[in-house]
């Protein structure tokens, strides 16, 4: 038999490509060199740093499966998910800002979009010299976006935008906005547009007082009456499952970026365990601690697998919006139980800044609530097995 390599114990590392493998190593150099010096002091702070952008950019980790003609890489699915789990191993921040501009923004302007859409917006958006954000969310409609209140009037040249959205991550930095209105002149279905900052009547005010992805900026976006030509209906897509085609591809980036804030919490806890020492002995020569470790690796290696997986099936074009809903709900609930574990098993450090646990389980608070909540994911695979919808 072979031997047992404890940090990747069903060897992940021999089920990746030579291409995929040197895409992610790019992830985490960029994660160690970039974004590792300033996340305590981000977090802290609550400073979004919006160079960010350019610097993933310049890395080539923004648009990642989009195609290379606009900007992109033309990577894999799973690619993109190997780069989110090293950018959330240092904070789900930045991994929002990373899938929000690739997943929520570029897609659906190169898949929904016009030609000359997308030679506008997308080089910049891959170059990260344009910030984008996606408005589903409303004050009053989160898990049930098709109460959505936001309308687009038609008028002589285009429309006009009136209502407002809640909790947009990158809104108070962004250039482009994707937002999905309920649209008159379509018999009320629900389209999206894509506004430029600077628009008269558009604004995106900053939410304060956030516990939690503090080194990521959220925003309302606020339409008064905004308006638009022709050219900013996203033409390709009508109905929620505009906004869910980007949510698919955003869901499934997270359920590899939480197991790598897992792994962070997970190596931390392990660590610490060997470092500290009570009772005579290292805490983790305990059983309760060595319980605790194997429960960790065990949940890690077992969401790597469905994200891989998923993943798979997605770059074969055979993935079904439940498979995600499933990996997106394991691997965020499983996390956040992680992370809290971890959290425990650092005592009082535990909840010290330095010792970054505390700041991961917080932000994988909100990680398992945005893109559909735990519970949300439940019903959607409780009604794929029994065909009957309990939402209402
Ligand atoms: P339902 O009747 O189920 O579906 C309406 C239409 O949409 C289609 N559809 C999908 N299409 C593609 N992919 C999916 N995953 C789809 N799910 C549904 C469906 O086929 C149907 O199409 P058609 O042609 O028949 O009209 O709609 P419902 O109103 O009953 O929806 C229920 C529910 C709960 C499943 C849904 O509303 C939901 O998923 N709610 C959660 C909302 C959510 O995820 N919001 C996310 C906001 S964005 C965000 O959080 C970004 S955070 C980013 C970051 O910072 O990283
Ligand atoms: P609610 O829908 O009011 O849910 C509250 C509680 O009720 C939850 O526990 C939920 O599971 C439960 N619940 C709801 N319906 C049911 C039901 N039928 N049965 C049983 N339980 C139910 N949105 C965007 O559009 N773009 C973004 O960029 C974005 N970024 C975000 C960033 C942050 C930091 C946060 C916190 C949120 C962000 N969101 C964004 C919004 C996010 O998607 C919503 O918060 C999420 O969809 C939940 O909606 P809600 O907050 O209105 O909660």
């Amino acid at each position: 038999l072979a031997g047992f390599d404890w940090p990747d114990p069903l060897r992940l590392e021999d089920q990746l490509s030579e291409e995929e493998r040197m895409l992610r190593d790019g992830g985490a150099a960029f994660a160690a060199d970039k974004l590792a010096p300033r996340v305590i002091d981000a977090y802290r702070e609550a400073t979004v740093a919006p160079e960010i952008f350019s610097e993933m950019g310049a890395a080539g980790l923004l648009g990642i499966t989009v195609p290379e003609a606009y900007g992109g890489l033309g990577g894999s699915y799973v690619a993109y998910g190997l780069v989110a789990r090293e950018i959330e191993r240092i904070d789900s921040g930045y991994r929002s800002m990373m899938s929000v501009q690739s997943s929520l923004v570029m897609y659906p302007i190169h898949a929904y979009g016009t030609e000359e859409q997308r030679q506008k917006y997308l080089p910049g958006l891959a170059a990260g010299t344009l910030i984008g954000c996606f408005g589903l969310t409303e004050p009053d409609a989160g898990s049930d976006p098709a109460g959505m209140k936001t309308r687009a009037e038609k008028t002589p040249t285009g429309y006009r935008l009136t209502g407002s959205k809640m909790w947009i991550s990158n809104s108070p930095i962004a250039d482009v906005f994707v937002v999905w209105a309920k649209s008159e002149a379509h018999g009320g279905k629900i389209r999206g547009f894509v506004l430029d900052k600077g628009t008269p009547g558009l604004s995106a005010p900053k939410v304060g007082g956030k516990l939690s992805l503090r080194a990521s900026v959220t925003g309302e976006i606020v339409m008064d009456g905004v308006e638009v030509g022709e050219d900013a209906l996203l033409p390709g897509v009508e109905g929620l499952k505009g906004p869910f085609g980007c949510l698919n591809r955003a869901r499934y980036g997270i359920g590899w970026g939480v197991m790598g804030a897992s792994e962070f919490c997970w190596h931390a806890a392990r660590q610490y365990g060997l470092d500290r020492h009570q009772f005579k002995r290292p805490l983790a020569q305990t059983q309760l601690f060595q319980k605790k470790l194997a429960d960790m690796q065990t949940e890690i290696a077992l969401g790597l697998q469905a994200a891989l997986r998923v993943g798979r099936l997605m770059d074969e074009g055979r993935a079904a919006p439940e498979m995600i809903s499933l990996l997106k709900r394991n691997n965020c609930g499983k996390a956040l139980e992680i992370a809290r574990a971890a959290r425990d098993m650092h005592g009082g450090n535990g909840i010290s800044e330095e010792f970054q646990v505390m700041r991961h389980m917080v932000n994988l608070e909100t990680v398992n609530t945005y893109e559909g909540t735990h519970d949300v994911h439940a019903l959607i695979l409780g009604r794929a097995q029994t065909g009957l919808q309990a939402f209402f």
